[in-house]
C-alpha cells in the first residue's frame, strides 16, 4: 500500500507555489454550495487582484440558483482544456470530486494544490492545505490570505463570508469557533454586505419550494423510535414543475432539528435505482464514519453518500449501518 504523506505545507511555500505559477486553474466539486463556490471566487479573485496572474475559475456543474444574486458568479466558465501550470482543488475532500471535467485538467496541470477542510481528505495535492477542524474551506482561505499578506477586497469578503455562513450554518454547528465569528467580523470590516448577502441566503425563499417541501416533509419515515428520518425525493415529485432537487438541500436539517432526533437523511433520486444522499447528525453519530461506507464521505455532522437499488433497499442499507454502530442493531 502507498503510504500517504499527510503534510501540509507552509503558507510562505504556497505563496512561492503561486508567484511561480503562470497560468492558474482553480476548481471545486460537483453539486455545488456557498462554500465551495465561495471558495473558487475567493481564490481566483484574490490571486488576480494580488499577483495579477491569469487564473481561471473552472465551471464542473450547475450552480444552484439561490447563490445567483453572487455578483462575481460569472467568473465561474466553462474552461477549454488549458495547459496549467497549477490546479488548486478548493473544498475537496477527493481529486475526483469534481468529476469528468476535474480529470480533464489534473492530467495536464504541473501541479496540484489542495486547499480543504474534510475529514476524508487524503492529502492528494503535489502541495496541501488541508484542516479538518477548520469550519469551511472560506476560512482556511481567509487564513491563508493573511498569512501571505494578500489584501482582501469587498468582492474576496462578500465570497468568503458566503462560504463561511453557509458551511456552519449561520455559525450553529459545533466547527464554528471564536476564531470563525472573529473571521467573520473581519470580513465585516472589510466591507463584505452581509445584510444584502443574508437576506438574499435566508429571506428569499421561493413560495412554491416551501410547498413542495411540506409535502416531503410528511412523507418522511422514522427509525428506531423516532431518533432517525428519512426523507426520499424522487424525480416525479418535479415532473411539470420548473423546480430542481438542489433547490432542497437544506430541507435535510428538518427533521435534526427537532428534539429527540440524533440523525436526518434525504435520499435524491439520480437515476432509476441510484439515490444520492445527504446525512445530518447532531449529537453523537459520525456521518463520515457511515457515508464512508457507502461510497461517500464529509464531515462528522454532515457527510453524502451514493446507495445503488430501490428506495426501499437504500433506506434499508444505510439502516442497517447506523443500527449496527450506534442503536444496538435494532429498527
Ligand atoms: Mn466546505
Amino acid at each position: 500500500m502507498q503510504t500517504m504523506k499527510k503534510k501540509n505545507n507552509c503558507p510562505i511555500e504556497i505563496l512561492e507555489l503561486l508567484k511561480s505559477s503562470n497560468t492558474i486553474g482553480v476548481i471545486s466539486h460537483k453539486n455545488p454550495d456557498g462554500d465551495n463556490i465561495g471558495a473558487t471566487i475567493s481564490t481566483t479573485l484574490a490571486i488576480r487582484e494580488n499577483l495579477k496572474k491569469k487564473v481561471f475559475a473552472i465551471k464542473v456543474d450547475t450552480i444552484p440558483k439561490y447563490l445567483n444574486f453572487l455578483e462575481d458568479l460569472n467568473i465561474i466558465q466553462e474552461t477549454k482544456n488549458q495547459d496549467l501550470d497549477l490546479l488548486i482543488y478548493v473544498d475537496c475532500g477527493e481529486i475526483n470530486r469534481p468529476g469528468d471535467v476535474g480529470e480533464i485538467f489534473n492530467k495536464s496541470a504541473k501541479k496540484i494544490l489542495n486547499i480543504d477542510h474534510h475529514k476524508t481528505n487524503d492529502f492528494f495535492g503535489d502541495y496541501n492545505f488541508v484542516f479538518p477542524e477548520k469550519s469551511s474551506t472560506c476560512e482556511i482561505l481567509y487564513e491563508l490570505f493573511k498569512e501571505i499578506d494578500f489584501k482582501i477586497s469587498k468582492n474576496v469578503a462578500d465570497a468568503l463570508l458566503v462560504g463561511i455562513n453557509t458551511d456552519t450554518n449561520r455559525f450553529l454547528y459545533e466547527s464554528s469557533t471564536s476564531t470563525t465569528l472573529r473571521i467573520a467580523a473581519d470580513l465585516y470590516d472589510l466591507g463584505a454586505n452581509k445584510d444584502f448577502i443574508y437576506k438574499k441566503l435566508y429571506q428569499s425563499n421561493d413560495l412554491k419550494v416551501e410547498l413542495l417541501k411540506n409535502k416531503l416533509i410528511n412523507r418522511a419515515k422514522f427509525y428506531f423510535d423516532n431518533k432517525v428520518a428519512i426523507i426520499g425525493m424522487f424525480k416525479s415529485d418535479f415532473e411539470n414543475t420548473n423546480l430542481s432537487m438542489d433547490m432542497f438541500d437544506d430541507l435535510v436539517n428538518y427533521y435534526r432539528d427537532i428534539e429527540g432526533f440524533e440523525v436526518s437523511i434525504i435520499f435524491k433520486e439520480i437515476e432509476e435505482n441510484l439515490f444520492k444522499g445527504s446525512v445530518r447528525s447532531k449529537n453523537f453519530v459520525d456521518c463520515s464514519k457511515i457515508c464512508s461506507k457507502l461510497n461517500g464521505g464529509g464531515h462528522t455532522r454532515a457527510s453524502g453518500c451514493k446507495i445503488e437499488g430501490n428506495f426501499d433497499l437504500v433506506c434499508k442499507k444505510i439502516i442497517s449501518l447506523l443500527g449496527k454502530e450506534y442503536f444496538n442493531g435494532g429498527v
